[in-house]
């Protein structure tokens, strides 16, 4: 009797938390928009006329709806960045991956449930480079009457980094895959699409946040730059991070953050300098021995009620190349015990991925060549007749090739300068690797100094990793394994893979379908620095991809 009391007093609490998911519906109509954020006027694609687009905020177990019309005049798709998308492939959103674009004139709903996640997350396109403009945050917080495993913020702010171009962004993919191209360096970065008091004709075009003396809120700082990672600092206060990628941290207080792009990282930030006005203000931290974008964007931070006219207080950022500040922020985040998933002891796969640049040939003619970047040498292909998820799903072959090398072909002093005598022209191709359902998977990426060394942040779709440890120089499996950290591994979707150097990650394969995993820097996806993972269905339907919702764009 007892027990049947318990049984209907846990049917009914289980119930009661049902009740509270809601479902979260958007439109997202996708067009031109002019703005002019430097001195000239330009057309860009935006979502709803705005730029960023609409911040979605949504509570941990709702199902996000999202209706994407394409009013712009290219193909179209959006990724929903760092959700887990468990059973819901379809929604993942990378062109040609999981699903073909929108074409314009046509729509697509993407639906998903938000399971076990709470965080800054955000949404971009994932087609060419137009995520430059079409992007904006996705906040989960906590289910009702839940708390945050922090002080309860008195206000929160998204702050999301970006990268703009007088020009447009579909011409310059185009262009960054000519012969012997250069990279179009950028003309301003833009907090909250707004460049700030440092551009020229940007004044009165800055974003400003108000705070009230004493009081603590929390910045989601979303990293949506195209090409470059970010210092990120506000002067006169500290920052202290709470989470990273929708995951918990322990609390680490710091006086500068970076990012690389595809990085979010939430932040407490108390409210008690003098009252005034002080920027934040965000510029690049840059590992490769070529031209970028070295200008600082800014926004302002106003406390209430200051009568203070002088000017707003400029922190003082770290140098471009400043390594050793890098490094030790990325590396310093431990992941907050009890939140996510437990890290896997055994491992079922193990794969070193040696990331880097490299040279193509153009044609027929062997001395012409254009940049092209790999993954153990594999420079990657997307197909461009179907998805690769539904040559997957329908067993179509032809799409791609399950023969993505575990090892590189090569083995060779990576780091080392005179590893460029072994720049060749390397092959494209689709090649993925196979998983198992439920399989553990330890990577080793290797960054090698074929042509330069430089700093890659590789993103993973469809799951969280464990970082287990990242350094400089060649991986060395005895010495760097004894440095793993299996008590609090920090949990991300993208890692900074040190400039010439190394990281170690870990994930459980427990979500099929097809996963892209590829460096965020745009330009160097656009030259093939990708790879993907297939994951197998598993033994029950709960461990089975469904099939596509029936408005799946068709190629
Ligand atoms: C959108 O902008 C592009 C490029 O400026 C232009 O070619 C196109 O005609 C515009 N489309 C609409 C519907 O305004
Ligand atoms: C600044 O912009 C606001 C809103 O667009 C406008 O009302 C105001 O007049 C502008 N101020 C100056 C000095 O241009
Ligand atoms: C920031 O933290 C450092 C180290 O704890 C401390 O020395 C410094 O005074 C703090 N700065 C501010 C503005 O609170
Ligand atoms: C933090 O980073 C510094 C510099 O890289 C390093 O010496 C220190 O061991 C790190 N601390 C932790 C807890 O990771
Ligand atoms: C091959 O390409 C090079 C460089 O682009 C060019 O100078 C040369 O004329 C080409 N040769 C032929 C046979 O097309
Ligand atoms: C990469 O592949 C190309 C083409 O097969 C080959 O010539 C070259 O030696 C390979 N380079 C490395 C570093 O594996
Ligand atoms: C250059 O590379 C080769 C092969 O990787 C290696 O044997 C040699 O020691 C390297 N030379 C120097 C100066 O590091
Ligand atoms: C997958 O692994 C998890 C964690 O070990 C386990 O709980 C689950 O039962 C496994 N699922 C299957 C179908 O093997
Ligand atoms: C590294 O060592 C582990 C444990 O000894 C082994 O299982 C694994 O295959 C090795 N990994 C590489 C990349 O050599
Ligand atoms: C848009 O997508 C369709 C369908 O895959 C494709 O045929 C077409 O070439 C694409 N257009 C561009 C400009 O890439
Ligand atoms: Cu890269």
């Amino acid at each position: 009797m007892a027990r049947a009391m318990w049984l209907l007093v846990c049917t009914f609490m289980v119930l009661a938390f049902v009740a509270s998911a809601d479902v979260v519906k958007h439109t997202f109509r996708v067009g031109n928009l002019t703005v002019k954020p430097l001195c000239e006027e330009r057309v860009v694609v935006a979502v709803n006329g705005q730029l960023p687009g609409p911040t979605i905020s949504v509570r941990e177990g709702d199902t996000l709806v999202v209706h994407v019309i394409n009013e712009s005049p290219y193909n179209l798709t959006i990724h929903w960045h760092g959700i887990l998308q468990m059973l819901t492939g379809w929604a993942d959103g990378p062109v040609y991956v999981t699903q073909c674009p929108i074409l314009p004139g046509n729509s697509y709903t993407y639906r998903f449930n938000i399971i076990k996640q709470q965080g800054t997350l955000w949404w971009h396109a994932h087609v060419s480079w137009l995520r430059a403009t079409v992007y904006g945050a996705l906040i989960i917080h906590p289910r009702e009457h839940r708390p945050y495993p922090f002080i309860k913020p008195h206000k929160q702010f998204p702050i999301i980094l970006g990268e703009w171009w007088n020009a447009n962004v579909v011409d310059l993919e185009d262009e960054s895959r000519l012969p012997g191209a250069a990279v179009h360096v950028s003309d301003a970065y833009t907090i909250n699409g707004r460049p700030g008091d440092l551009y020229p004709c940007a004044n009165n075009n800055t974003y400003k946040i108000q705070v009230a003396h004493g009081k603590t809120y929390l910045l989601r700082i979303i990293n949506a730059a195209l090409n470059n990672e970010l210092f990120f600092k506000i002067a006169g206060h500290n920052l202290t991070v709470v989470g990273i990628d929708a995951l918990y941290t322990d609390p680490y207080t710091t006086d500068v953050v970076v990012l690389a792009p595809g990085q979010t990282t939430g932040v407490l930030l108390v409210a008690n300098a003098t009252p005034g006005s002080y920027y934040m203000a965000a510029r690049p931290y840059a590992t490769a021995p070529i031209p970028f974008d070295s200008t600082t964007t800014t926004a302002i931070l106003q406390y209430k009620g200051s009568t203070s006219v002088a000017a707003p207080l400029m922190p003082v950022l770290p140098e471009f190349n400043d390594t050793p500040t890098a490094h030790k922020f990325y590396s310093n985040i431990t992941a907050l015990s009890g939140w996510g998933s437990e890290l896997p002891l055994h491992v079922d796969e193990h794969m070193f991925i040696t990331v880097g640049l490299g040279l193509e040939q153009c044609g027929q003619n062997a001395t012409c060549t254009r940049p092209s970047a790999s993954m153990n040498n594999a420079s990657f292909q997307l197909p461009t007749t179907l998805s690769m998820l539904q040559a997957h799903f329908n067993g179509v072959q032809g799409i791609f090739t399950d023969d993505f090398p575990d090892t590189p072909p090569l083995v060779f002093d990576y780091t080392n300068a005179n590893a460029s005598q072994l720049v060749s022209t390397t092959l494209k191709s689709t090649r993925v690797k196979r998983l198992a359902y439920n399989s553990t998977v330890e990577i080793v990426f290797q960054n090698t100094a074929i042509l330069s060394v430089e700093n890659h942040p590789i993103h993973l779709h469809g799951f969280n990793f464990f970082v287990l440890a990242q350094g400089f120089g060649n991986y060395d499996n005895t010495t760097h394994r004894s440095m793993f950290n299996l008590v609090n591994p920090q949990k991300r979707n993208t890692i900074a893979v040190p400039v010439g150097g190394w990281a170690v990650i870990r994930f459980r394969a427990n979500n099929p379908g097809v996963w892209l995993m590829h460096c965020h820097l745009d330009v160097h996806l656009s030259w093939g620095l990708a790879t993907a993972f297939v994951v197998d269905n598993g033994p029950t339907p709960s461990s089975t991809l469904p099939p596509p919702p029936p408005d799946l764009p068709r190629c």
